[in-house]
């Protein structure tokens, strides 16, 4: 899977992969030099290899991509981002698009369109200028790619939580039907009387409803080192594809519970002694759910 992040010099797009992607808080991207030519990064997410291109944005750069758009080819979401505390260059930023959007057109294959109207907050800057920016931009940019049905997103890297699960958003549509899974999840979380955390076997959470638990999809490192090394085991040891590992605390105070689902999905859940019938029952069907989504995406690896 192939993702395009592109806009202006200064828009965001490194500091959109690094609060999300690579685990570093909004404050670190202030000093980020600015991205030479493009550069590739790859990241497992259930199972699937993404890879996110994020096209430095100086003219310069911009000139020689669009001269040899071929390294555009291929690429399954692109990603305009629009910087909302600067509307000076939003006209630039149309062009911009407009010609990527020709190159598509012209290789007979669109991707799907995702545009980020970005830094909608009032870090530095005025929250009427940006009402007003946040107006503007969605009229001119909705309309000059209307013809590509895009879907239009407000972001910001200070709301970290709701980048970061439009992303998840973005990577989980790449498989039908498994949004359904995502969302269903979502919804039981909430009413469970335990602690829970679905994610991927490489640590990319996919839903929790446990607060400060991530860095944007990175797991927090303790918990990825355990979800590593069981996931380890049920390969060398167990030599099955699923798995279950159950821990509890001296007084049987506290339980944890991680289950591996077909080598690609994990459900740790922590929970106090006693928990109420209906969470427990709540507890078995999303495990029943889950258990479903890891063959979905197993199966949608081997279409
Ligand atoms: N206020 C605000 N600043 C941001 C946001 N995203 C990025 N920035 C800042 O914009 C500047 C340029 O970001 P960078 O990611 O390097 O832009 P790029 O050239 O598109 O890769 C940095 O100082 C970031 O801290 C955002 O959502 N809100
Ligand atoms: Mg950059």
């Amino acid at each position: 899977m192939k993702i395009s992040l592109v806009g202006l010099a200064g828009c965001g797009k490194t500091s959109i992969y690094a609060t999300t992607f690579a685990a570093k808080s909004p404050q670190e991207t202030k000093d980020f030099a600015p991205t030479v030519m493009y550069e590739v990064r790859r990241h497992p997410y259930l199972g699937l290899n993404v890879s996110i291109f994020d096209f430095g944005g100086q003219d310069q750069y911009r000139e020689s991509y669009l001269e040899k758009p071929e390294i555009f080819a291929e690429t399954d979401v692109l990603i305009p981002i629009v910087d909302l505390h600067d509307d000076a260059k939003f006209e630039k930023a149309k062009e911009y698009f407009l010609k990527i959007m020709d190159y598509f057109e012209k290789s007979g294959k669109t991707p799907k369109v995702v545009i980020f109207l970005h830094k909608y907050d009032t870090e530095d800057f005025p929250k009427d200028k940006l009402e007003a920016n946040l107006k503007t931009a969605k009229e001119l940019f909705e309309k000059a790619l209307a013809k590509w049905n895009p879907t239009i997103q407000i972001t910001s890297i200070y709301d970290r939580e709701k980048l970061t699960m439009i992303l998840r958003d973005i990577l989980v549509a790449n498989y039908e039907s498994l949004q359904e899974h995502v969302q269903n999840a979502e919804k039981q979380l909430a009413e469970i009387n335990a602690k829970i955390i679905i994610s991927d076997v490489s640590g990319n959470v996919i839903v929790h409803n446990v607060p400060g638990i991530s860095a944007g999809l990175q797991l927090r490192g303790d918990l990825r080192d355990f979800i590593s090394a069981c996931n380890t085991l049920r390969e060398n040891f167990f030599m099955t594809d699923s798995a279950m590992f159950h821990g509890e605390s001296e007084k049987s105070e506290k339980h944890l519970e991680l289950y591996v689902f077909k080598f690609i999905l994990t459900v740790l859940i922590m929970r106090g002694k006693d928990i109420d019938v209906e969470s427990e029952q709540k507890i078995k069907t999303l495990l029943k759910d889950m258990e479903l989504f890891a063959d979905l995406v197993v199966s949608a690896h081997s279409e």
